[in-house]
């Protein structure tokens, strides 16, 4: 019987125009889908290098109007990869045209265009998701997976970083550092990531936000001109003008969840020496979880209810026998990688739209904005310096 497809549209060919052009291309290889895409359209701006991107990635069709994209009869799913502050137009666009919506996290700069994207969500009866692509790390998804076994008891202490090393000055001014564009700096970048994998993997919710710090180091960056064609920078020229920098470099929170547990989260890009370095701790009355992105298939677990003789961090190795998504890569002890995360992330949309269960719970725009509110309150907590309920962010 020929599999229904999925006439996929992607708006953005940089970082994750390639992040998502790989997975969209791969995951009928590897896994098998109750629905196949169709790498339809793929749209961005600067039509002199599109060309080349859709004949590299095997995209039919090309369009520098995300408009006429969202308008387009043929599309089924759109896909948006672009900077922040395109997220909410594109998406309301694409949610009034019927369409699916797959967004690129955060799920916008602000808490304001969060809104208005949930609310035009639940005005359409179209599917929505939000590509946190490390719940997707196979010993993200176990950490999930334990937690909700039972296997580490009741949390009590989670501890988060992301950890990365953009402190050269010479790094240029690109949308990242741009407010009006990003929202948000290191904050809405990096601890989206580990608030909504801490939300994913804990099974709750934050409710309160306190001592919040955060801090802009580099205060003038010089801006870039041209279009990036392919990596973050690649086809990029520096202009002859330094700007502010409008964003943090830096932000820390406590924060206590729904159950009473206290946590620490920490985003930075000074963390000079750490490129991409994330993960969490969560430590249970009968066990501890520890993740590090560094070692992506690796999950530390402590069993606090083994025979004390016998107590010690177990590291798992997250690419065998049951372990989630390993069926569909490589025989055991054989890695998988960051691209992997979200190939596995277009398996579980393609599952959620042809009626099958996802391996595990993907975030849509209603889950994605309770990240939003954690982000929201921990700038109110570092502009007022007080404690926020997250019930003062509704
Ligand atoms: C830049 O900080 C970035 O590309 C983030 O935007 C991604 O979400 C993260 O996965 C890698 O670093």
């Amino acid at each position: 019987m020929t599999k229904k497809t999925i006439n996929v549209a992607l708006i953005g060919q940089a970082f994750m125009g390639r992040a998502h052009s790989n997975a969209w291309s791969q995951v009928g290889r590897f896994f098998d889908p109750p629905r196949l895409p169709v790498l339809h359209t793929i749209c961005a701006r600067h039509g002199e290098t599109l060309k080349t991107f859709a004949e590299k990635w095997g995209w039919r069709k090309a369009e520098t109007q995300w408009e006429a994209v969202c308008a387009d009869p043929e599309i089924d799913l759109v896909d948006i990869g672009t900077p922040n502050d395109l997220h909410r137009p594109i998406a309301e666009a694409a949610l009034a045209a019927g369409k699916v919506v797959a967004c690129e996290k955060p799920l916008a700069g602000t808490l304001e265009d969060a809104r208005k994207m949930r609310a035009a969500a639940r005005n359409s009866k179209a599917k929505t998701f939000v590509w946190y692509c490390y719940r997707r790390c196979p010993a993200v998804a176990l950490a999930y997976q334990l937690v909700r076994a039972g296997r580490i008891g009741k949390i009590r202490h989670v501890r988060a970083v992301y950890l990365q090393s953009w402190a050269d000055q010479s790094i240029p001014l690109t949308w990242r550092f741009d407010g009006r564009i990003a929202g948000s700096g290191s904050h809405g970048d990096l601890n989206a990531h580990i608030i909504d994998m801490t939300r994913f993997v804990t099974g709750e919710e934050i409710v309160e936000i306190s001592g919040a710090i955060a801090e802009t180091f580099i205060k003038r960056r010089r801006r870039m001109v041209g279009q990036a064609a392919g990596g973050i920078a690649e086809g990029l020229t520096a202009s002859s003008r330094m700007e502010r920098v409008t964003v943090d470099d830096a932000v820390l929170f406590l924060a206590r969840f729904s159950t009473g547990a206290v946590a620490s989260f920490e985003a930075t890009r000074m963390a000079t020496g750490n490129l991409n370095r994330h993960g969490f701790e969560i430590n249970g009355t009968k066990g501890a979880l520890r993740f590090n992105f560094e070692r992506m298939m690796e999950l530390d677990f402590f069993d606090a209810t083994a025979d004390r003789a016998m107590q010690g961090w177990t590291t798992i190795y997250c690419q065998q026998g049951a372990h989630p998504y390993a069926s569909a890569w490589w025989p055991a002890a054989h890695p998988i990688g960051y691209e992997h995360t979200f190939t596995n992330m277009a398996y579980d949309i393609l599952c959620a739209l042809g009626g099958k269960k996802p391996i595990v719970p993907l975030p849509d725009f209603e889950d994605a904005y309770q990240t939003q509110r954690v982000l929201e309150a921990a700038l109110i907590s570092a502009r007022e310096r007080r404690a926020v309920k997250l019930s003062e962010v509704p």
